[in-house]
C-alpha cells in the first residue's frame, strides 16, 4: 500500500517528503516534479514569499537513472528564506533573543495549536500549520500523478470563482451533461486554465477577479473561492461500498478537505442535487460500443462509491486567507487583553494554488485505489493486471448474464 509523509516548517531549512509503496521501473524525474511545483507557486494575489522561493525538488532516494526502485522515494525542497530565519528557527540553539508571538490570528491554527500543544510561542503553531507544507505534498503526489499517466489517467483543474465572481458559462455543466468530446482529457483542461493568472477559463471573468483581488489588497483584506478537479481515463471499478474507508468518494473528499483552508467538497452535482428530482439527477445507463456509459454525469464519475468510468468531477471551496493586513480583533495571550491581530507576511488569495494542490491530492487517492485493485511490484506487473481487467470487463459482464 502506498503512503507519504511530509516534514518541515514554513521557515525551517526545507521540506521533506517520503513516499513509499510504488512499484519499481516507474519513470520519474526532478523536472517532472518541479513542473508541478511551479504550477503551485503561481496565481495573481500570492504573497512576497513566492518571489523568494523557486521550489525545486531534489530526489534523495528511491530513484536511479529516472526509474523508481520500489524503495522509499525521499524528496527535499530547500527553503531559500531559511537564511533569514536561522536564529528564529534554530533547531539546537536555545532561544536567547527571539521575541515570542503571543497574539493569535483569527482563522488560522494559532490559538488552537498553542492550546493543544501547550506552546509558549505561537510561532511554533504557525510554522507547521502554514500552507507552505503543500509544496511537499505536491512533490510527493507528483509520483502518483506520473504513475496514473501510465494508465492514461489524467488530472486537471480550473478555478470556478474567486470572491464570489463566477463565469458566464460554467465548463462544469458540460461535464455534468457529459457533453465533452471523447478526445477531452484533464491535462488539456490544464493547458487552458494554466494560461490564466487566476486559472479561470473565461477572460472576462479573469479581469473582474483581478480587480476584486486589487480591491481586497487595498482594503488589507483577503479572498477565497471555488475550484473544480477533473480526472479522466479512470477505469470502472475503483473503490467499493463494502467498508466506510473503501469508498472512493469518501477518500477523495477527505484528501481535498485535508488541504489548508478548504472548507467544502462536493462530488458531482453535490449540494445542488439535494434540491432536484431524481429524474433530474440520476445518470441513465447506456451502451457505447463495448462499454457501459451514461447519458449524463451528474454523479461526477462515482456511483455506489465506485468509479463509473466517466470523468470524476469534484468541487472544492477555499476560505479566504487568514492573515489580514487590516487585522481583526483577538486576545493577547500574555496580557489577556483585547487587541488587533498580528500582520504576518501572507498571500491575499491562493485559490489557483489550492486547485493545483487538490489535483495532487486526487492523484494520490486514485493511485492508492489503482494499486489496491491491481497490485504489482513492478510497473510492468501492475500494467499487465490492469489491461487484463479492463479488456475483460465488458465480455465478463455479458458471460455472467448469459450464464444459466
Ligand atoms: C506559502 C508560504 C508561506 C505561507 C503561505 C503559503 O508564506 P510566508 O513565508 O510568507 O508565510 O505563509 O501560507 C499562508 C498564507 C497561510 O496562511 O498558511 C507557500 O509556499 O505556499
Amino acid at each position: 500500500m502506498i503512503n507519504f509523509v511530509t516534514a518541515g516548517e514554513s521557515h525551517g531549512k526545507g521540506l521533506i517528503s517520503v513516499v513509499s509503496g510504488f512499484p519499481s521501473n516507474l519513470s520519474i524525474s526532478e523536472k517532472y516534479i518541479n513542473d508541478q511545483l511551479r504550477r503551485r507557486q503561481g496565481g495573481y494575489g500570492r504573497g512576497l514569499r513566492m518571489k523568494i522561493e523557486t521550489d525545486t525538488a531534489e530526489i534523495i532516494s528511491g530513484v536511479r537513472f529516472n526509474k523508481t526502485l520500489g524503495s522509499p522515494i525521499s524528496i527535499f525542497i530547500k527553503n531559500n528564506d531559511w537564511e533569514n530565519w536561522v536564529t528564529k528557527m534554530s533547531a539546537d540553539l536555545p532561544n536567547r533573543s527571539v521575541e515570542k508571538i503571543t497574539i493569535p490570528r483569527p482563522g488560522h491554527a494559532d490559538l488552537n495549536g498553542t492550546l493543544k500543544y501547550n506552546y509558549n510561542d505561537i510561532r511554533n503553531s504557525i510554522e507547521r500549520s502554514s500552507a507552505r507544507e503543500t509544496a511537499s505534498r505536491v512533490a510527493a503526489c507528483s509520483v502518483a500523478r506520473k504513475f496514473l499517466q501510465e494508465f492514461g489517467i489524467e488530472i486537471g483543474s480550473f478555478v470556478e470563482s474567486i470572491g464570489g465572481i463566477y463565469p458566464q458559462k460554467n465548463f462544469a455543466n458540460k461535464l455534468f451533461n457529459h457533453e465533452i468530446p471523447k478526445s477531452f482529457s484533464a491535462d488539456k483542461l490544464n493547458k487552458l486554465s494554466d494560461k490564466s493568472s487566476v486559472r479561470v477559463l473565461e477572460e472576462t471573468q479573469e479581469k473582474k477577479i483581478i480587480n476584486k483581488i486589487k480591491l481586497a489588497k487595498k482594503r488589507g483584506d483577503t479572498l477565497g473561492g471555488t475550484f473544480y478537479i477533473v480526472a479522466t481515463g479512470v477505469p470502472t471499478g475503483l473503490g467499493s461500498f463494502v467498508d466506510y474507508d473503501s469508498r472512493l468518494d469518501a477518500e477523495l473528499s477527505k484528501s481535498i478537505i485535508s488541504i489548508q483552508a478548504v472548507k467544502g467538497v462536493e462530488i458531482g452535482l453535490g449540494f445542488e442535487s439535494a434540491d432536484l428530482f431524481g429524474s433530474d439527477v440520476h445518470d441513465e445507463i447506456k451502451l457505447k460500443g463495448k462499454e457501459f456509459s451514461r447519458r449524463t454525469n451528474r454523479a461526477g464519475g462515482i456511483e455506489g462509491s465506485i468509479s463509473t468510468g466517466l470523468p470524476i468531477i469534484i468541487r472544492g471551496a477555499m476560505k479566504p486567507i487568514s492573515t489580514l493586513m487590516t487585522p481583526l480583533e483577538t486576545i493577547d495571550l500574555k496580557s489577556m487583553r483585547k487587541v488587533e491581530a498580528r500582520r504576518e507576511r501572507s498571500d491575499f488569495v491562493a485559490v489557483p494554488a489550492c486547485a493545483v494542490i487538490a489535483e495532487s491530492m486526487v492523484a494520490w487517492t486514485l493511485a492508492k485505489f489503482v494499486l489496491q485493485k491491481f497490485g504489482g511490484d513492478s510497473i510492468e506487473e501492475t500494467k499487465e493486471n490492469y489491461s487484463n481487467y479492463v479488456n475483460k470487463l465488458f465480455s465478463r459482464t455479458k458471460i455472467n448474464f448469459s450464464r444459466k
